[in-house]
């Protein structure tokens, strides 16, 4: 099953960048070396097995959006699923920005009604750090006003944290077909082995697609940070030639196992009871191992017919 995501928005604003981040294991600081993107950049991302994303990465230098609402209009826009239109925040050229976007939401309008629309406002870690929510905020009113009558969901992004993790997972969220019932199993493995807090990650991006938590947590953050950290350690794992497989940290408090589950994920166990053993875990997902794998291959099965 593909589904096509357009990633729109102007030269500079940072596509490439994330799409590089997420899908291509780049880490922040190599993105400087990329070069404008010229017409379209297409990729295939397999995500969760089945389900294919394609990528049009779509270069913003104005004769080529100039061009996507011309001669390409058709080609671009139609059987869009998912628009996400990037915004540098610190642009001079705001109320440009402002009219690109409108153009391409009016030929989304015309050629897929029913995509979902994300704006990114990203680059936010060049603003200070005590004006990031007020700018956003504003940002994101604008928005939401001129992208009538379509709905259109913001989120303030930057490379250089964890706030891009979140973003993508949201988005790829909307995107996996059946995510309710990997919800509901994932919801009973956790109150089976009494777990805190129990997390699927997607396998080569790390983007958190289902959580279950029964136990409060103050950090509303922390899914985001866990992507970014492990998705670090993974890459440094492959420079020195050996593959993550699992991790495990404990302290006084609790007990994290973060390990391969399915062919397509991992997963996180959180556990605070003291009593209850490593190895006991450890066999716990051992045997959710088969279960989740047979619910993937459901999943599968439905997307074949489809
Ligand atoms: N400070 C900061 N710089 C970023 C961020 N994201 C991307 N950049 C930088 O912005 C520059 C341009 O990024 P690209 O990803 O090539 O921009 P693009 O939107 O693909 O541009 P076109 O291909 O011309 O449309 C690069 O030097 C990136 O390192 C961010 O979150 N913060
Ligand atoms: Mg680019």
């Amino acid at each position: 099953m593909k589904k096509k995501v357009l990633l729109m928005g102007k030269s500079g604003s940072g596509k490439t960048s994330m799409r590089s981040i997420i899908f291509a294991n780049f880490i922040a600081r190599d993105t400087r070396r990329l070069g404008a993107t010229i017409d379209v950049e297409h990729c295939h991302v397999r995500f969760l097995g089945n389900l294919v994303l394609n990528l049009w990465d779509c270069g913003g230098q104005e004769a080529f959006m100039e061009n996507y609402f011309a001669s390409q209009r058709d080609n671009i826009f139609r059987n869009v699923e998912v628009l996400i239109y990037v915004f540098d925040v610190e642009s001079r050229e705001l109320e440009k920005d402002m009219h690109y976007y409108q153009s391409c939401l009016e030929a989304i309008l015309q050629n897929s009604p029913e995509a979902k629309v994300f704006c990114l406002v990203h680059k936010m870690d060049l603003v200070q750090e005590d004006q990031r929510e007020i700018i956003f905020r504003e940002r994101e009113e604008d928005l939401k006003r001129l992208s009538k009558p379509l709905d259109c969901t913001c989120y303030a992004t930057s490379i250089w944290d964890e706030t891009l993790y979140k973003a993508w997972s949201c988005i790829v969220y909307l995107l996996i077909p059946n995510v309710q019932q990997l919800e509901v199993n994932l919801k009973n493995f956790a109150t089976i082995i009494d777990a805190d807090e129990v997390l699927l990650f997607e396998r080569a991006t790390f983007l958190v697609i289902s959580h279950c938590q029964r136990k409060p947590h103050r950090d509303i953050h922390r899914f985001e940070k866990i992507s970014n950290i492990i998705k670090q350690f993974k890459l440094s794992c492959s420079k020195l030639a050996a593959s993550f497989q699992s991790m495990e940290v404990r302290n006084a408090s609790f007990a994290a196992f973060i390990d391969i589950f399915t062919s397509n994920t991992y997963v996180m166990v959180i556990m605070s009871d003291p009593t209850i053993p490593s190895a006991a875990t450890l066999i716990n997902i051992k045997n959710a191992r088969k279960h989740f794998e047979k619910l993937e291959r459901i999943d599968q099965g439905q997307l074949g017919t489809r």
